[in-house]
Parts: structure tokens; C-alpha cells; sequence
């Protein structure tokens, strides 16, 4: 298992990082996404064969939120 931290911009309320939590543990090789409001970051658990840092950032992307 790997692990990564990204910063996201946009994140305002529980409801934004419920959000990113859900798109992230919907990728394939993700076993842990935990999204800080107040730091405005996310620490991922996954497995480097499954799913990689670029599939994390469509994701988040794709929720509405950017990776700065
Ligand atoms: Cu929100």
C-alpha cells in the first residue's frame, strides 16, 4: 500500500469533503481517503497497481474540486 496527500481548493463544508471522499473510495485500489476540511487536503491509502496519483486528480476534478 501507498500513501498520498493532495491539497484541494473549493472545499467549503462536510458536504464537499463527503464529496471527494466518495469519488476517491470508488476507485479501484483505494482503501482509505481521508479528507481534512480544515486543511483543506486528503491523505489516500491505495494500491500503486490499481490506481495512481492522476486518477485521484480526475476524480476530484470531476466531483467539482481542484488539486492545487
Ligand atoms: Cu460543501
Amino acid at each position: 500500500m501507498r500513501h498520498i496527500v493532495l491539497n484541494i481548493s473549493g472545499m467549503t463544508c462536510s458536504g464537499c469533503t463527503n464529496s471527494v471522499k466518495k469519488v476517491l473510495m470508488a476507485l479501484p485500489g483505494v482503501t482509505e481517503a481521508d479528507v481534512s476540511l480544515e486543511h483543506g487536503n486528503v491523505s489516500v491509502t491505495y494500491d500503486p497497481a490499481k490506481s495512481g496519483p492522476e486518477d485521484f486528480k480526475a476524480a476530484i476534478d470531476s466531483a467539482g474540486f481542484e488539486v492545487s
